[in-house]
């Protein structure tokens, strides 16, 4: 069979599975959030990479029912803690352009939300600079519209495109995540990072660095202004019951 149709059946079928990496505050190491990550277990080819199948998705026209099921799963998985009286944390979601501006994506939302009896400030989305950098009206209204529910909005692999700075303060946007490009190069040269936690600042936006492997570059991003951090040196990307523990371990009384 081919490929196209395999993920066709596996989109329908839940056989994509969500995966959460934790997200930290490094001057009080709290948990404060994960990142879900989309997983295909193939059933003869195991485990097939998001960088494969992602793109494959939005070329055969399924990614926005791949994502409005991740969105739907982590509003499943939230609800079910919640309901056992645990401490849920916002929970971002990888969101691409076609699924953005689908019809009926903001009713869509809403409905999962409220179902899940989720608050919108548990739910982030990220978009890419990519998405940014084709500013279009029609982008920052959806936006808008999002953040009116308390959704968070970030920019993902922020510094690997070209946004422009006017772009930036018009979007309706509240994160910039910093990428693993320029933290796995801070220790030796930390101007880039450095900048884009400035440009944050001055812009009024939050910002998180991504791909942490170790403590040299964690030391160096908490001098330069930097608290929210996500990357190996904490934890891989894990299935939802493996973060459950997580949960457990950093749940604080309260
Ligand atoms: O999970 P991993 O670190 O291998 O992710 C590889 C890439 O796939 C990353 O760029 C990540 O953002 C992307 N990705 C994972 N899940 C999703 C998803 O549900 N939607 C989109 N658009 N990208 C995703
Ligand atoms: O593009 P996006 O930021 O969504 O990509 C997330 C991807 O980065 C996932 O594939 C995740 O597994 C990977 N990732 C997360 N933290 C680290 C890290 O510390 N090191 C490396 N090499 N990859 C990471
Ligand atoms: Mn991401
Ligand atoms: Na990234």
């Amino acid at each position: 069979i081919a490929i196209e149709n395999e993920l066709r059946y596996a989109i329908d079928h839940n056989q994509i599975s969500v995966y959460l990496q934790p997200k930290y505050n490094m001057v009080n190491g709290e948990l404060i959030g994960a990142e879900s990550l989309a997983r295909w277990n193939h059933c003869t080819q195991g485990m097939i990479a998001p960088n494969i199948f992602i793109p494959l998705a939005e070329e055969i026209g399924e990614i926005d029912r791949l994502e409005k099921n991740m969105i739907k799963e982590v509003c499943g998985i939230l609800s079910t803690w919640k309901k056992k009286g645990k401490r849920i944390h916002q929970t971002s979601i990888n969101i691409s352009l076609p699924t953005l501006l689908h019809d009926g994506f903001i009713n869509f939302v809403s409905h999962t939300l409220v179902e899940n009896k989720i608050d919108g400030t548990f739910l982030e989305f990220e978009i890419t600079e990519r998405i940014v950098m084709k500013y279009e009206v029609e982008v920052n209204s959806r936006l808008q519209q999002l953040r009116n529910m308390g959704i968070e909005i970030s920019i993902d692999d922020f510094g690997t495109g070209y946004s422009s700075l006017s772009y930036l303060y018009k979007l309706e946007v509240d994160r910039l995540k910093i990428d693993k490009m320029f933290v796995d190069q801070c220790v030796e040269n930390s101007e880039v990072v450095s900048t884009i936690i400035s440009m944050a600042k001055a812009l009024g936006l939050q910002v998180i660095a991504e791909g942490v492997e170790d403590e040299d570059q964690i030391r160096i991003l908490k001098k330069l202004g930097c608290i929210e951090a996500q990357g190996f040196y904490f934890s891989r990307p894990v299935p939802h019951g493996e973060f459950e523990q997580l949960l457990e371990e950093y749940s604080t009384a309260d």
